[in-house]
C-alpha cells in the first residue's frame, strides 16, 4: 500500500482488531457463524474397531505391564478426528480394559461416572461401595461417581470389557477429583446380590435411600434379563422402524436413566430386520453383545461382527440391518442433553 492511499474498510477493520487482542478482546462477528452452526457439525467422525484387530495388541499390553502398574490396564479408543483427546465422542471416553487372571486393578474413586460392558472372559469381579459383582459377558455394569471401585480376576482367563466413562464432560466442567484408597481392595461390607435383591427384583426397600446419590443403586445388569426381557417384548409388538426394539437401562428409584451423565441401553434387532434412518444430538458409542449386522453411520458401512465398537457422531443419520439376531448395546450422552433442554432428535422418513 503506497502511504497516501486509503485504507480498505477490510485493512481499517484489522488495523482495529489488532488494537483489540492486547487487551484481550475480540470482535464477535468475526466468529459467531462458526459458534453458532445453524445445526450441530460434530468433530468426531463415525468410526469402527474391530475387536479381533483390538485382541492380540490388548493381549500383548497383558505382558507388557501389570494391572497394578498401569493402575487400569485400558487401549483408548480415540476417535480418529480427535487423536490424542481420549475421546470416542466429543462428549464420552471409551476404552477395552484388560485384567489378567490373578490381578488387581486397585481400588480408588473419581468424579467422573464409568459403565462397563463386559466383552470377554469369566472370573472377573468389580467391587462397587462395598459389594461384589461378578461380571459376565453381555453385563452392563455401573461405577457411580465417587464410589470407591476396584476390578479382580479370580478366574484361569484374561478379562475385558468396554470401559465408557464422562471424563470430557466432566473436564469441560473441570470439575475432576481422584482419590486412591489405602489398599489395593477395598473391605466388602455386603453379600454379593445385595443390591439386586433390593432395589433390582421388582421390590424397594420401605425407605429407598439412595446409595449413589443421583446413579442407580443397581450397579450390575445381567445380560441373561435385558436379552430375556428384549426378546419377550418384540414378541408382543412390532420393532419400531427407527428404534426396533430398544429398551433403556434405568434408575428404579425414579424411573429416569440410570446414570446422571450417560444413557445407556440395548436394541434387538431380529434377524433381517432393516431400520429407517434417524439422528439425534447425542454422539453414540455401541457394541455388538451378539449377532451380526451391518451399521450405516452417515456416508459409511460398517459390518459388525460380536465385541465391535463403533461410534456414531452427534446429529449424524444412523440405520441398522441384522444379518442374524442382534443386540447392541449403546451409551451416549442423551441423558445430560435432556436434562439441559439440549437433545434433539430427527427420523427419517418411513
Ligand atoms: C478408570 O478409573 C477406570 O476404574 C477405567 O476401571 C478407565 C479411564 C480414565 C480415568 C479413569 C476403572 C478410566 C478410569
Amino acid at each position: 500500500m503506497n502511504a497516501t492511499a486509503k485504507p480498505s474498510g477490510a485493512e481499517k477493520r484489522q488495523e482495529f482488531y489488532d488494537r483489540l487482542a492486547p487487551q484481550n478482546l475480540a470482535p464477535l462477528w468475526e466468529v459467531l457463524r462458526g459458534l453458532l452452526p445453524n445445526e450441530p457439525r460434530s468433530k468426531a467422525a463415525p468410526h469402527r474397531w474391530r475387536y479381533a484387530d483390538i485382541r492380540p495388541l490388548l493381549m500383548e499390553s497383558g505382558h507388557l505391564l501389570t494391572a497394578q502398574e498401569a493402575e487400569r490396564r485400558v487401549l483408548v479408543l480415540e476417535n480418529p478426528a480427535m487423536a490424542g483427546m481420549s475421546r470416542a465422542t466429543a462428549t464420552m471416553y471409551a476404552g477395552i480394559q484388560l485384567i489378567m487372571p490373578g490381578e488387581t486393578a486397585p481400588a480408588h474413586r473419581h468424579t467422573p461416572s464409568a459403565l462397563r460392558f463386559m466383552l470377554e472372559g469369566e472370573g472377573a469381579f468389580t467391587a462397587v461401595g462395598g459389594e461384589r459383582t461378578t461380571m459376565r459377558r453381555g453385563d452392563f455394569i455401573i461405577t457411580p461417581a465417587w464410589a470407591w471401585h476396584d476390578h479382580g480376576n479370580e478366574g484361569s482367563d484374561p478379562c475385558a470389557w468396554l470401559d465408557g466413562l464422562d471424563l470430557p464432560l466432566v473436564q469441560f466442567f473441570e470439575a475432576g477429583f481422584n482419590e486412591h484408597y489405602n489398599d489395593d481392595r477395598q473391605t466388602i461390607t455386603r453379600p454379593e446380590g445385595d443390591a439386586m435383591a433390593r432395589f433390582g427384583s421388582n421390590m424397594l426397600p420401605l425407605k429407598p435411600e439412595s446409595r449413589y446419590g443421583q446413579t442407580t443403586p443397581i450397579f450390575n445388569y445381567p445380560f441373561a434379563q435385558t436379552r430375556a426381557a428384549l426378546v419377550s417384548a418384540a414378541e408382543g409388538e412390532k420393532p419400531d422402524p427407527h428404534e426396533a426394539m430398544t429398551l433403556r437401562y434405568s434408575n428404579p428409584l425414579d424411573g429416569g436413566w440410570a446414570m446422571p451423565t450417560m444413557s445407556a441401553w440395548m436394541t434387538y434387532l431380529p434377524a433381517g430386520f432393516e431400520t429407517k434412518p434417524m439422528r439425534s444430538t447425542d454422539g453414540i458409542v455401541m457394541a455388538l453383545a451378539e449377532g451380526r449386522l451391518s451399521a450405516r453411520i452417515g456416508e459409511q458401512d460398517f459390518a459388525l461382527e460380536e465385541s465391535d465398537v463403533a461410534v456414531a457422531p452427534g446429529w449424524t443419520w444412523r440405520s441398522y440391518r441384522a444379518e442374524k439376531d442382534s443386540f447392541l448395546f449403546c451409551f451416549s450422552d442423551r441423558v445430560a442433553q435432556e436434562k439441559l433442554g439440549l437433545y434433539r432428535e430427527e427420523r427419517g422418513r418411513v
